[in-house]
C-alpha cells in the first residue's frame, strides 16, 4: 500500500495519523487531496459553520528583557519613544477602553513585550480594569512567557501566579510563546525565553485551573517540517491529558525589521498546506484560526477551504506587532459586516462566537 492510501485509510476509520504520517504529507501529500481531506474533517467538526469574535488587542509595551530573532517589535527597558518603544499606563489603558461604547466588544486580549520591572500585580490591575469598564468582556491575556516572568518577578510559583491572575478575571490564555518547541530551533530563534517544557507546564497548570487556551506556532523560518511535526505531537500529547485548549494558530514568520530579515517567507501554498496537515494531524484540538492580522484577508479566506474555521476577530487598529514586522495591513481592522461577507462568499455560515467559542 502507498503511504497516501495507508493515511486515506486511517482517516476513514476515524483513526489517529501518526508523526511519520505528518510527516510524509509535508513534502509529498498532492495539495488538492490535502485541501480535500482537511476540508472534509473540518466540515465534520463544524458543519459549514465559521467563527469570528468582537475583540481588540491592547499591547501594553513592547519593552521586552528578551530579544527573540524574529520579533519586530520589541525594544530594551532603557529605549524611548523616538526609538519606537512604548509603556502605556493604567490611565492610558482604561482611556483605550473607555473608547469602545460597552456592548461593542466581548474581549479584550492583551499581550506585550516582557516587561522587566512588571510582575503579577500588573497583570492583575489590567484585568481588574477590564473589568472595571467592560464588564461583560472576557479578558484572554498574558503568554507563557509573560506568566512565567510574572511569577518569577513576585516570587510566585507558576500556580499561584495564574490563581492571582484568574482571581483578577483572567478568562484564557493566549497561544503567543510557544514558537518552535524544539529546543535547537528555539535556541537559535528564541534564545533564553521560557523553553518549551516550561511553556507546555503553564498551559497544563492553567487547564487545571479551569482556564482554556490556545497554541500557536511560528514557521517559516529556520525549521524543518519534522519540527513542526514534534511541535504538534507535544501539544496532541498535552490535549489528551487536559482538553483544554480551544484553537491551534500557526503563524507564518513574518521577515522586515528584524534580526532574520534575510530569511526569505514561506509561500501562500505553504501556508495554506500547513493548515491542512494541522488540521489532519491535531485531531483533538477543535477549532484551527486563520489569524487575519497576520496571513492578510484574501489568504486567510482561501484557508477557509484548507481546514480553517475561525477568522479571530475585528482587532480594530489595537495591535502593531505584525504590522511591525511585515504584515500588509498597517492599521488592521475589521467590521463584523465584512467578517460576515469574507465567510459568506465561501459559501459558509458566519459565527459570532465569544472567547470561549460560544454562539453569540
Ligand atoms: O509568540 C512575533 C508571533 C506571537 C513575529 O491566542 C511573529 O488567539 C510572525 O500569539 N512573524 C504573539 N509571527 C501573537 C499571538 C496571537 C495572535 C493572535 C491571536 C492569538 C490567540 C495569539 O506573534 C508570538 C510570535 O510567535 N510573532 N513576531 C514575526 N516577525
Ligand atoms: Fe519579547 Fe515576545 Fe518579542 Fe520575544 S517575541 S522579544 S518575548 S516581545
Amino acid at each position: 500500500m502507498t503511504m497516501l492510501r495507508e493515511i486515506e485509510s486511517v482517516l476513514a476509520a476515524n483513526d489517529r495519523l501518526t508523526s511519520s504520517h505528518a510527516l510524509w504529507l509535508y513534502g509529498n501529500a498532492p495539495s488538492e487531496w490535502l485541501r480535500e481531506a482537511a476540508d472534509e474533517i473540518r466540515r465534520k467538526l463544524h458543519g459549514e459553520r465559521a467563527f469570528y469574535n468582537r475583540n481588540i488587542h491592547f499591547e501594553p509595551t513592547n519593552k521586552c528583557v528578551y530579544a527573540c530573532r524574529f520579533c519586530a517589535f520589541a525594544r530594551t527597558a532603557d529605549q524611548g519613544p523616538e526609538d519606537g518603544a512604548w509603556d502605556h499606563d493604567l490611565e492610558e489603558f482604561d482611556r483605550i477602553l473607555r473608547a469602545k461604547q460597552p456592548g461593542t466588544i466581548t474581549e479584550v486580549h492583551i499581550t506585550g513585550g516582557v516587561h522587566p520591572d512588571r510582575g503579577v500585580e500588573y497583570g492583575e490591575a489590567l484585568c481588574r480594569k477590564v473589568h472595571e469598564v467592560h464588564p461583560t468582556a472576557h479578558v484572554k491575556a498574558f503568554t507563557a512567557v509573560e506568566i512565567s516572568f510574572f511569577a518569577r518577578k513576585s516570587g510566585l510559583s507558576l500556580e499561584e501566579a495564574l490563581r492571582r491572575l484568574q482571581a483578577a478575571g483572567l478568562g484564557s490564555l493566549p497561544g503567543g510563546g510557544a514558537e518552535i518547541f524544539d529546543p535547537e530551533v528555539r535556541r537559535k530563534i528564541a534564545g533564553g525565553k521560557a523553553p518549551a517544557h516550561q511553556w507546555l507546564e503553564i498551559h497544563e497548570v492553567a487547564h487545571g485551573l479551569g482556564l482554556r487556551s490556545n497554541a500557536t506556532m511560528l514557521y517559516g523560518h529556520v525549521e524543518e517540517h519534522r519540527h513542526r511535526v514534534d511541535h504538534m505531537e507535544r501539544l496532541r500529547d498535552l490535549q489528551d491529558r487536559t482538553n483544554g485548549f480551544m484553537a491551534f494558530i500557526p503563524l507564518r514568520y513574518r521577515n522586515e525589521n528584524n534580526a532574520l530579515s534575510h530569511l526569505l517567507e514561506v509561500s501562500p501554498e505553504e501556508d495554506l498546506r500547513n493548515y491542512s496537515v494541522a488540521r489532519l494531524y491535531l485531531d483533538n484540538i477543535p477549532h484551527l484560526k486563520a489569524y487575519w492580522v497576520m496571513l492578510g484577508v484574501e489568504l486567510a479566506a482561501r484557508a477557509l477551504e484548507w481546514g480553517v474555521d475561525d477568522l479571530d476577530g475585528t482587532v480594530d487598529d489595537s495591535t502593531k506587532i505584525y504590522s511591525m514586522a511585515g504584515a500588509e495591513d498597517q492599521h488592521p481592522a475589521m467590521t463584523t459586516a465584512r467578517l460576515e461577507s469574507i465567510i459568506s462568499a465561501k459559501g459558509r455560515v458566519a459565527v459570532e462566537r465569544d472567547s470561549l467559542y460560544q454562539a453569540v
